[in-house]
């Protein structure tokens, strides 16, 4: 049996696997991250070993699973230490990341957690917890007050479930220390989520005021939210690349993740605490954050959406696979160039078609396999900020004939949850109102008309402005019609040639 990834471990390992050029266990904790999931793994955690690496501090993280115990399970045992891989075009490197001191399971170990929340050499909470862990309604931007988790967290604000109600813990833990003048937080999104600073911010104060009044005050003197844009593709490990590492380097990794070479994070620049050196990570740091979160959304994130729809409806398994369909990339190219494209703003030192063309190119590796199911998960949470936001600033200027595939790109998700793609083939489909979603399509899915009257009044996906428009309504009822008439490719095939 091979040996398992650990502190010891680490000091031996053959030349090959890069480890980390730093002694972790001389580095206190001063991060907690929420959400420690694999995205985390390979990204920010990535930017912290590299600010280690070259200016050291305190700044190890300490991960927090909101739900599962698994991450713990995987890192704890190996003293936090695990694998990174960066995979294309036939290559793979290995390196050993060292900025992970311990994992807590918020459930399992809630003292634990609240200890560490309180900690007044904690500076800085990063947190993934995907859209829906924010708890916020678009339509109302404010934090949801009738979701199951704030509802509890509410009535036992001592043991939170979700993200708000534990940072406002923390908070409060805080504001009752002795430290209470010396324990300021700066809190970091980094979620596919545009203004997601602003709405952490939101949820919180929302939550807190419910809570305690002198809490909000507290909040706004001590407690800096940043925005954050994160790029970097991380799928899910799977048995067989854990099975690789092991034959290739001699040792057993139950941390073990997978990702592309590429990677950016680009960070407001709203600390009120001291921060690692990530720019000698290549972090950026900037004033605003909105137009970087703009690009990234509606080019890699809405392009991505539009593959995963479509490319489940015609049965590719894969991301990489529905990248090189002719039809498919002729869609994302044409809504990335022609339709959100011109929404996004100018960059001095981004080329967007440069940007566009390095997009395909990342899709298109399929050393990294990224499940076009994964993709299509919580399309109620994603496809606001992805498709609806440009889509409603074109309708706004009047150029709805550069719609063309952010619609078909609508029509494909509703199609995608009737729960079954063309050949009949049925799968799970994973949001947060899944039951809803579904329920309304497989009903109306005949009168188009009566389940865009439904989607509209029974959900807050669509935005006010574009339910008022009778153009948008109309051609999302005149999609729905095509798409069951036609199918998925004679569908998208005479999109394409309408807009030409
Ligand atoms: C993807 C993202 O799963 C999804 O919805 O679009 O996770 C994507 O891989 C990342 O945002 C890339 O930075």
């Amino acid at each position: 049996m091979s040996e398992r990834l650990s502190a010891t471990l680490v000091k031996s390992l053959p030349g090959c696997v890069q480890c980390p050029r730093y002694d972790a266990e001389q580095h206190g904790a001063g991060i907690i991250h929420i959400g420690i999931g694999a995205f985390h793994r390979g990204h920010q955690a990535v930017f912290t070993d590299d600010a280690l690496a070259q200016s050291g501090g305190d700044w190890r993280i300490i991960g927090v699973s909101l739900r599962s115990q698994t991450v713990k399970e995987q890192l704890n045992p190996q003293d936090g230490f695990f694998t990174l891989i960066e995979k294309s075009t036939g290559k793979s490197t290995a390196r050993v990341i060292g900025s992970i001191k311990e994992v807590i399971a918020a459930r399992e170990e809630p003292q634990k957690l609240s200890e560490a929340l309180a900690d007044p050499s904690i500076k800085i909470v990063t947190m993934t917890v995907t859209e829906k862990g924010y708890h916020y309604d678009q339509s109302s931007q404010s934090i949801d007050w009738e979701s199951a988790d704030i509802q509890h967290d509410l009535v036992f604000p001592n043991e939170p479930k979700s993200m708000p109600g534990l940072l406002v813990k923390a908070c409060l833990k805080r504001m009752k220390s002795e430290y209470s003048h010396s324990s300021k937080l700066s809190i970091i999104s980094c979620d596919n989520l545009p203004e997601n600073g602003a709405i952490v911010k939101s949820v919180v104060l929302g939550l807190a005021s419910r809570v305690d009044k002198k809490l909000v005050t507290w909040i706004q003197n001590n407690v800096s939210f940043c925005s954050s844009m994160v790029d970097r593709i991380v799928p899910k490990v799977t048995v067989a690349d854990g099975q690789a590492l092991t034959q290739q380097y001699g040792y057993e990794d139950q941390g073990l993740i997978v990702t592309e070479p590429f990677k950016q994070w680009v960070i407001e620049d709203n600390f009120c605490t001291e921060r690692p050196d990530w720019e000698s990570a290549g972090v950026l740091f900037v004033k605003q954050v909105s137009d970087y979160e703009k690009l990234k959304l509606r080019t890699l994130n809405g392009s991505h959406s539009a593959l995963a729809y479509m490319g489940v409806l015609l049965g590719h398994k894969w991301i990489h696979q529905a990248v090189i369909d002719p039809l498919l990339v002729t869609v994302i190219q044409r809504l990335m160039q022609k339709e959100t494209g011109p929404t996004i703003p100018t960059f001095p030192n981004v080329d967007l078609a440069e940007y566009q063309q390095q997009i395909i190119q990342r899709f298109e590796n399929s050393d990294i396999a990224y499940a076009t199911q994964q993709v299509a998960s919580d399309g109620s949470q994603k496809l606001q900020q992805r498709i609806l936001q440009a889509m409603e600033e074109l309708y706004r200027e009047n150029k709805e004939q550069h719609t063309a595939c952010l619609m078909a790109t609508l029509v494909c998700w509703l199609r995608y949850l009737k729960g079954s793609d063309e050949k009949g083939v049925t799968y799970i489909i994973n949001d947060p109102i899944a039951d809803l979603l579904h329920a309304l399509v497989n009903e109306h899915w005949e009168q188009p008309i009566d389940l865009v009257d439904a989607l509209f009044k029974q959900t807050s996906i669509f935005p006010t402005s574009l339910k008022t428009t009778p153009n948008f309504t109309k051609r999302l009822i005149d999609g729905i019609h095509k798409i069951t008439e036609l199918g998925t490719h004679a569908y998208l095939s005479q999109i394409l040639q309408d807009a030409e």
